[in-house]
C-alpha cells in the first residue's frame, strides 16, 4: 500500500464520484471533494463550478493528484458541453500547472471513439491508438480532453492517465454493457493504478472489467498495474433473454458508442 495521498476528486456528488468516495479511502487516499452541487453529509466539500478559476486554484493547492470526474456525462447542447467539458478541463489544467500538481486522472469516455466499429467474430480488440471518432458533442469533448492532456504533458510535464471508461455502474443494464462494463470495484482498482503507477506521461487506457465479451484492449491499463477481477458474464443470460443478442446490421449495435451513435444531436432551443 503506498503512503496516503491527498487527491482532489471532482464530480464527487455524481454517480461515479459517489462510488469512488466509498471505495478509494480503503487504498489510503485522503479525498478533497469538489462539485458544483453540495454533497449531503460532506460539509468540507468544495461547492464550486469548473468555471470558477479562483476556486479551482485553491482546490488543487497542495494535492498530490486530481481524479477529474466532473462534467456533463451525456450528450447535451454544444454551448453547455463547451463550458463544462472543454473550458472546464482547461481551467483545471491551468490551475494544476500553476500549483505544480504532478498528475491528473481524466475521466474520458468510450464515446471519444464511439463511431469505431465494434469487433465482430475473430476481429482483434480495439487498440487505444485507434483514431478519435466521437459520436456526439459529448464524445468530442472527451477527445478534446485527451488532446489537452497530451499538450500539458508535452509542454509542461504534467502527467495524465486518460481513462476511456466504458459503463461504470453497479451492474450492466444492457447487452452492449456486457462488453464495456467496469465494475465499481475494478473502477477503484483502475483509478488507484492510474494514480500510483510510475512515469505515465500521457497514457490512454480503456476502463472496463475483464469481460468475456470485451471489445477493447486492456493492455495499456494492465501496464499501469491494473488487474481487473470482475467479468459481466454472470449477467449475460438474463440480459440476452430480455434484449436479444446485438444485431450487426443496426448501427447502434455495430459501433462502440451504442445509441449515442444514432441519437440525434441536441440543438439549443
Ligand atoms: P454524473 O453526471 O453522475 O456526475 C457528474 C458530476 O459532475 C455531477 O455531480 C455534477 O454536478 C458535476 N459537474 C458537472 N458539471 C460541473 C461543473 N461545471 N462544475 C463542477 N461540477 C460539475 O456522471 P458520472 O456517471 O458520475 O460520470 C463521471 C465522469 O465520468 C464524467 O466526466 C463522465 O463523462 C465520465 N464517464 C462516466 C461513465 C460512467 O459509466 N459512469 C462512462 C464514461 C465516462
Ligand atoms: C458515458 O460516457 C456516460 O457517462 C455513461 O453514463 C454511460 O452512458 C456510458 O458512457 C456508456 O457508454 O454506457
Amino acid at each position: 500500500m503506498p503512503a496516503p495521498r491527498t487527491v482532489l476528486l471532482t464530480g464527487a456528488a455524481g454517480g461515479l464520484g459517489t462510488l469512488m468516495r466509498g471505495l478509494l479511502p480503503a487504498y489510503g487516499y485522503r479525498l478533497r471533494l469538489f462539485d458544483m452541487v453540495p454533497i449531503p453529509g460532506e460539509p468540507d466539500a468544495i461547492t464550486a463550478d469548473l468555471a470558477d478559476r479562483a476556486a479551482l486554484r485553491e482546490a488543487v493547492r497542495g494535492v498530490d493528484a486530481v481524479l477529474h470526474l466532473a462534467g456533463i456525462s451525456l450528450e447535451a447542447p454544444f454551448d453547455k458541453i463547451l463550458r463544462a467539458n472543454i473550458e472546464g478541463p482547461y481551467n483545471l489544467y491551468e490551475a494544476a500547472r500553476e500549483e505544480g500538481v504532478g498528475r491528473i486522472v481524466f475521466a474520458s469516455s468510450n464515446h471519444a471513439v464511439g463511431f469505431t466499429p465494434r469487433p465482430q467474430g475473430a476481429a482483434p480488440l480495439i487498440p487505444v491508438t485507434t483514431a478519435h471518432r466521437p459520436d456526439t458533442f459529448y464524445g468530442l469533448s472527451k477527445a478534446f480532453g485527451e488532446d489537452l492532456a497530451q499538450l500539458y504533458w508535452d509542454k509542461h510535464g504534467l502527467e495524465t492517465v486518460s481513462v476511456r471508461i466504458g459503463s461504470c455502474f453497479a451492474e450492466p443494464a444492457s447487452v452492449r454493457m456486457l462488453s464495456i462494463w467496469l465494475s465499481p470495484d475494478d473502477g477503484a482498482r483502475l483509478f488507484h493504478a492510474a494514480l500510483t503507477a510510475e512515469r505515465v506521461g500521457h497514457s490512454v487506457v480503456y476502463g472496463s472489467s475483464a469481460n468475456t465479451r470485451l471489445w477493447w484492449d486492456l493492455s495499456s491499463a494492465r501496464a499501469l498495474g491494473y488487474e481487473p477481477r470482475d467479468d459481466s458474464e454472470p449477467y449475460a443470460a438474463k440480459l440476452v433473454a430480455e434484449q436479444g443478442e446485438l444485431d450487426p446490421d443496426r448501427p447502434e449495435h455495430a459501433r462502440l458508442g451504442g445509441h449515442f451513435v444514432t441519437d440525434p444531436p441536441i440543438w439549443p432551443h
